[in-house]
């Protein structure tokens, strides 16, 4: 066991990078894609399966843990690894981002945001410190700073203003969040899409010193391009040698352009929450299986895929199984979109090791316009 959590770079190609960040509950390969646990689950998916699809990192989440079971029960009971049986490494969210798109009756102030559960209409606070204390009864393995992210489009003084309040709450994070060998501690950089206001929240997080490094305020509005936009430069102010983490990002051609750009880590809900809405990610784009034009196919979802819907299921299954509403399509297509996510993430890592990133994505991109999927 590695008592400490470290980041190894094997290789990089143009700005991307792959390497291995070591934790005392095991590997984690990056670039990274984390399934997204909100609720102590991967939903429709068993834990033994979602690590078959080739998931080193889960992602779970303060705010909904905090509302149901609760921290201090998930402590009582062990932590979460063993509360969900999932013994590798977990990251969890810091729940201002939650608070703000899930709560009711939200209230900021400098000491931290009060608001109504989404659940009972119960009434809660979190603080930086609050935070910190709920990740550490969690026994997260990465544990994210508490901040807020105001969504866009905004004004640069209202921009600026929240991300000098997260930039002081991630110093309270650090302080609260202490010394805790084998557990990481994020920051995560604010400040929408000004250049100037990003290496501002750079420079902060730098000066307070932290594990590794979230782009935080992106994907909520802006779009692909003002997003690619802000990745062109944000990454080139966070430290070489500490992973850099894309929050709540999001389809595969996202995915593979912020790798590009020199992102390490992500995570999304797309691929498990598309599962239950059948929306289908493949080689060759998005199907949505709902469609009746697939009722007779007896082709798999994705001829390359592995995975068991597509080594066992017709396209004809799969639409049945869905159109009835049995439990089965979610369970199969979950699968399916969390396999092929993790193939990307594989290929990326294979090849930015051998140095033919470009090429790889010129075939990721050829592949999904070949249409007629
Ligand atoms: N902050 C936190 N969690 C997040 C985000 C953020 O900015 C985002 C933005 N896409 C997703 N999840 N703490
Ligand atoms: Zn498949």
């Amino acid at each position: 066991m590695t008592a400490q959590i470290r980041f190894e770079m094997q290789a990089r190609d143009g700005l991307a990078r792959s390497g291995v960040i070591s934790t005392p509950r095991g590997d984690i390969r990056t670039p990274a894609f984390m399934p997204v646990g909100t609720a102590a689950t991967v939903k429709a998916m068993m834990p033994e399966s979602v690590r078959a699809t080739g998931a080193d990192i889960l992602l779970g989440n303060t705010y909904h843990l905090m509302l149901r079971p609760g921290a201090e029960r998930i402590d009582r009971l062990g932590g979460l690894h063993e509360f969900m049986n999932w013994d590798r490494p977990i990251l969890t969210d810091s729940g201002g981002f939650q608070v703000m798109s899930l709560a009711g009756l939200r209230k900021l102030t400098e000491a931290g945001v009060t608001f109504r559960s989404h659940i009972d209409g119960s009434k809660h606070e979190l603080t930086p410190e609050r935070s910190m204390e709920i990740q550490r009864l969690l026994g997260s393995d990465i544990v994210m700073c508490f901040d807020e992210c105001p969504a866009l489009p905004a004004t640069d003084k209202a921009v600026a203003e929240s991300m000098r309040l997260s930039m002081r709450w991630a110093a309270r994070s650090k302080d609260a969040f202490g010394d805790r060998p084998g557990h990481a501690l994020f920051g995560i950089m604010q400040g929408g899409v000004t250049p100037e206001l990003r290496e501002e929240s750079a420079e902060a997080l730098k000066a307070i010193g932290f594990d590794g490094y979230a782009v935080g305020g992106l994907a909520v509005g802006e779009g692909q391009e003002a997003m690619f936009g802000v990745l062109d430069y944000a990454p080139g102010f966070l430290p070489e040698d500490k992973p850099r983490y894309l929050m709540g990002v999001g389809k595969p051609d996202d995915i593979v352009g912020a790798v590009k750009r020199g992102i390490d880590m992500m995570d999304c809900v797309l691929p498990s929450r598309s599962g239950r809405t059948g929306q289908v990610f493949t080689r060759r784009g998005v199907l949505n299986i709902k469609n009746a034009r697939h009722q007779d196919d007896p082709r798999p979802l994705d001829e390359a895929c592995s995975c068991p819907a597509c080594s066992n299921y017709s396209r004809a299954y799969l639409h049945h199984v869905f159109r009835s509403q049995e439990i089965i399509s979610s369970m199969l297509l979950t699968w399916h979109n969390l396999h092929y996510f993790q193939d990307i993430m594989a290929g990326m890592r294979e090849a930015i090791a051998q140095g033919r990133f470009a090429e790889w994505e010129a075939g990721f991109h050829a592949g999904r316009a070949q249409g007629d999927i």
